[in-house]
């Protein structure tokens, strides 16, 4: 409820073709492509290819396929980097929101590793 989408922000641009973009994986529901400003060697950005704002948002209004296509892909891509959780490791993040400090209004998970990455949450 209350989502509003804007068809112009920089990754629905990446998703119609309009912007070059770094692809490392792409299925029917998910694109994932290098972020332009890497915090780490790995820095991946996973996106849903449907018009959802954020996780809420997503998780409230895509299909059953989306969702799984979505989660699946995160898995995959940290296979094909080589930081799965039972290797080096990483860390995904999802800024949402105002709080958040989302600079991109289409939902997107930061998949980093590649480095210890220090303590976040204490
Ligand atoms: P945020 O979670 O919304 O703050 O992150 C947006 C990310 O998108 C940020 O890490 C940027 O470097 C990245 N990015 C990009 O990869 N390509 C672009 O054209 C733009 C931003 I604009």
């Amino acid at each position: 409820m209350g989502y509003t989408y804007d068809p112009e922000n920089i990754f629905a641009r990446i998703l119609r073709g309009e912007i070059p973009n770094s692809t490392v994986y792409e299925t029917e529901h998910t694109l994932a492509f290098r972020d332009i400003n890497p915090q780490a060697p790995v820095h991946v950005l996973v996106i849903p290819k449907g018009p959802y704002v954020s996780y809420d948002h997503f998780a409230q209004e895509a299909s059953e396929a989306e969702i799984v296509d979505f989660t699946r892909a995160l898995g995959k891509i940290c296979e094909m980097e080589g930081v799965e959780a039972h290797g080096p490791g990483c860390r995904f993040i999802s800024n949402a929101g105002h709080d958040g400090v989302q600079e991109v209004p289409h939902l997107h998970v930061h998949i980093l590793g590649g480095r210890p990455l220090g303590r976040m949450l204490s």
